[in-house]
């Protein structure tokens, strides 16, 4: 029996570097934002290990960006989100969870500031235009809620930063964590930020305008010959070594971002005009009542986690794990799951119903990583 395939029209939308992702070999496509996202080359397992010792060139364009413009672009941005943006200046990245008005999770996207009257949202995998469209609207906002043609590039793995020197300069060296610059590349200008889904550090190029897409890509393959650098796409095993949260996955609007671990990323007391302040006020009071946490899972790699598995403590169900795998450099499974208050502390033994039998599994408060 041959697996299933993927099949590829119009809807799930190509980005300016899917030729070239074709000729370097990816092996696997999902589909992110309607849009074909690479999620292995040679072997999950090759790419993880490349990733962790050179630099890699990903097609993150599913990475959708949705530009807010106008007078009102701060009010707009400050409604859908719990963080307080008054502290955010030009340059800077934030993490922000965006809620809907009973606090539940719509996405969890980074937004970058260039101006008070300027944004993008750079979008995890929900359709969060039509939300902030329609907020603008409802609320008679003066902004333009657009998907401008920019398509993010990432550059990540040790070796990131010597590879965008070569081709950005040396003011990548001055880019400082989840910050960004202006940068030109054949004379057009566009956003560099120190960011990615990956803890092993690099950069995103926005890259602005679907026509000079392969030019980037190859003068990054050219320049990094001797770098080893090679394609590369978000990988399933570090993310989950690193916790990186995947929406749709990990969480999904049934939870609040307390749940999901991204209290950090809320000022819900002063984020006044967040839709779903008073929401979150309440729920934040009592503080939440399960938690994502990593998790080890004994025994033989793992299959795929394509559908929750349920966890168990002593006959009651306390949890499901999310997303689940083999992980070479830690030698045991590693997963992301949601868990109650009663098991979720550091060293917690519960069973996980995986598809293939019963497992022990033990609590992480941290990641892996
Ligand atoms: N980069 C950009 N856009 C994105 C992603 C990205 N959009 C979709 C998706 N990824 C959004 N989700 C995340 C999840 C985690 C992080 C970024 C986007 C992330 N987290 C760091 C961490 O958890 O260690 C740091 C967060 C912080 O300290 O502010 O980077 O990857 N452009």
């Amino acid at each position: 029996m041959s697996a299933p395939v993927l099949s590829i029209s119009r809807r799930t939308r190509e980005t300016p570097f899917t030729r070239r992702v074709t000729e370097a070999g990816v092996r696997g496509y999902t589909v992110y934002n309607h849009m074909l996202l690479p999620t292995v080359f040679e072997s999950v397992e090759a790419d993880y290990h490349h990733l962790k010792r050179h630099v890699q060139v990903w097609d993150v364009a599913c990475e959708r960006q949705i530009e807010i413009r106008g007078p009102d672009a701060a009010r707009l941005m400050q409604m859908l989100t719990p963080r307080d943006l008054r502290g955010m200046n030009p340059g800077q990245c934030y993490y922000v969870p965006i809620v809907d008005e009973t606090g539940g999770m719509l996405n969890d996207p980074v937004a970058l500031k260039f101006t008070d009257e300027k944004f993008y949202i750079s979008i995890a995998d929900s359709d969060l235009l039509f939300w902030a469209k329609g907020l603008a609207y409802g609320f008679r906002l003066d902004v333009d809620v657009n998907e401008p043609d920019v398509a993010p590039l990432a550059v990540q793995g040790p070796k990131a930063e010597e590879l965008m020197v070569r081709v950005f300069g040396e003011g990548v060296r001055n880019i400082r964590f989840f910050r960004f610059a202006l940068l030109s590349f054949q004379g057009r200008e566009m956003p560099v930020a120190r960011s990615g889904y990956s803890k092993q550090g690099g950069f995103e190029i926005y890259v602005t305008g679907s026509d000079i897409g392969e030019a980037i890509w190859d003068a990054l393959i050219v320049a990094g010959a001797d770098l080893n650098v090679r394609a590369g796409c978000p990988n399933l095993i570090e993310r989950i070594e690193g916790r990186l949260l995947s929406y749709g996955n990990d969480m999904t609007r049934e939870n609040t971002p307390h749940e999901c671990g991204l209290g950090r990323f809320c000022d819900t007391q002063t984020a006044i005009g967040c839709v779903g302040r008073d929401a979150l006020l309440r729920v934040a009071s009592e503080g939440p009542v399960r938690q994502i946490r990593s998790f080890a899972i004994a025994g033989d790699p793992v299959p795929a986690c394509t559908r929750p598995w349920p966890i168990y403590a002593g006959g009651d169900r306390v949890g499901q794990i999310s997303s689940a795998t083999w992980s070479p450099d830690f030698e045991t499974n590693v997963a992301i799951g949601m868990i109650r208050m009663t098991h979720w502390k550091d060293g917690t033994t519960v069973e996980v119903e995986a598809p293939d039998g019963t497992r022990s599994a033990q609590v992480r408060e941290a990641s892996f990583i």
